[in-house]
């Protein structure tokens, strides 16, 4: 059988379900497409002169690499001037950014984290781009930030590339998940898993560890339970995996279960956690639940919750869905 390009796919959706508008098809092919030229930049390293820092600082206080700039600016460019887009948003972008009015205006909202797992570019480490859809609020002209805060339950389609050893567009519009791999000799990403399942139990966790002494008590005694293993109340032994790369996290646990957590954490007690509700835990929270896992900010489901600002940051407890609510059920049992 011939394989199915992501374009096919697309259009044969459209066509049996007729649940992805004509215009919410050009967007993603548009941002795989942007994905593509970054995932060459990337594979490209020392020799294309896009390693190290820019020398400037994003809205966040972050050190911005030369990548997060470029990936940043290829999307813009890519998503700009095609007519199905009104604004984007950016982890690089302190505000929001208008489509300019030599342009026809469209339906939707695009928001993205263009470089994900920036502390892993210049080693050679998988990086990815998320990206999360919204529908511009149809009740009034124009578009300002208050359009983007909406809930991650309104997002329209979700989805993240990972630059690893293979790179991989992971997508869902609300339908499951699907994984497409970048052909290089074709240029085109082909469909390669449909139907994406996450196992509800698991024996691996990602946290990054050396924040232990940091954690809030219900974190400290869920991973101190699995690190008792066998002979501890879980009675089982646990795995341990932490890449520093959301993306690559989450890739895995999509491809054979696992939980991931970034949890608030005594360091910046008056920041709710370190990763991004809206570019980062909302399009991620929605692949996860869609593939029949979990993910809540250890209290509640992420998807409900109201956006206060664009870049409002969230603790993330995502993945097998009975590892997720067994942290859950502890920060609930805990707040008693
Ligand atoms: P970034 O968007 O600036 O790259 O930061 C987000 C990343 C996540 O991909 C990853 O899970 C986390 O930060 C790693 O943080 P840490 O270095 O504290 O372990
Ligand atoms: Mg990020």
């Amino acid at each position: 059988m011939s394989k199915i390009s992501l374009t096919r796919y697309l259009v044969e959706q459209q066509r049996v379900d007729g649940h992805i508008p004509s215009q919410l098809r050009l967007l993603i092919e548009v941002v795989a497409r942007a994905c593509k030229r970054i995932s060459h930049a990337v594979n490209k390293g020392a020799l294309g002169d896009v390693l190290g820092t820019a020398g400037s600082e994003n809205v966040q206080g972050e050190v911005q690499k030369k990548l997060d700039i470029i990936a940043n600016e290829v999307l813009i460019e890519a998503n700009e001037w095609g007519g199905h887009l009104a604004a984007m948003a950016s982890e690089e972008m302190d505000g929001i950014y208008l489509v300019p009015n030599r342009y026809p205006q469209g339906e939707y909202l695009l928001l993205f984290d263009p470089l994900d797992g920036s502390s892993n570019i210049d080693v050679n480490v998988s990086i990815g781009t998320i990206f999360s859809v919204l529908k511009k609020p149809e009740d009034h002209a124009g578009v300002s930030e208050q359009d983007f805060l909406q809930c991650g339950n309104r997002q329209v389609a979700a989805g993240y590339c990972v630059y690893g050893p293979q790179t991989t567009l992971v997508l869902t519009v609300g339908d499951g998940v699907a994984m497409f791999t970048l052909d290089r000799e074709q240029g085109s990403f082909f469909l390669t898993q449909e139907n994406v399942r996450i196992p509800e139990d698991t024996r691996e966790f990602a946290i990054n560890m050396s924040n232990v002494r940091h954690w809030d008590a219900p974190v400290k005694r869920y991973i101190d339970e699995c690190l008792a293993g066998k002979e501890g109340p879980r009675g089982k032994d646990f795995n341990m995996r932490w890449v520093a790369s959301m993306v690559a996290d989450v890739h895995r646990i999509l491809t054979r279960g696992g939980i991931f957590m970034y949890p608030w954490d005594k360091r910046e007690p008056d920041k709710p956690g370190k990763l991004r509700l809206m570019y980062e835990a909302n399009p991620m929270g929605w692949l996860i639940e869609q593939a029949g896992g979990a993910a809540t900010d250890a209290r509640q489901r992420i998807l409900d919750i109201q956006p206060q600002k664009l870049h409002e940051r969230v603790s993330v407890v995502l993945g097998s869905k009975n590892e997720v609510e067994r942290v859950t059920r502890y920060h609930t049992e805990a707040s008693k």
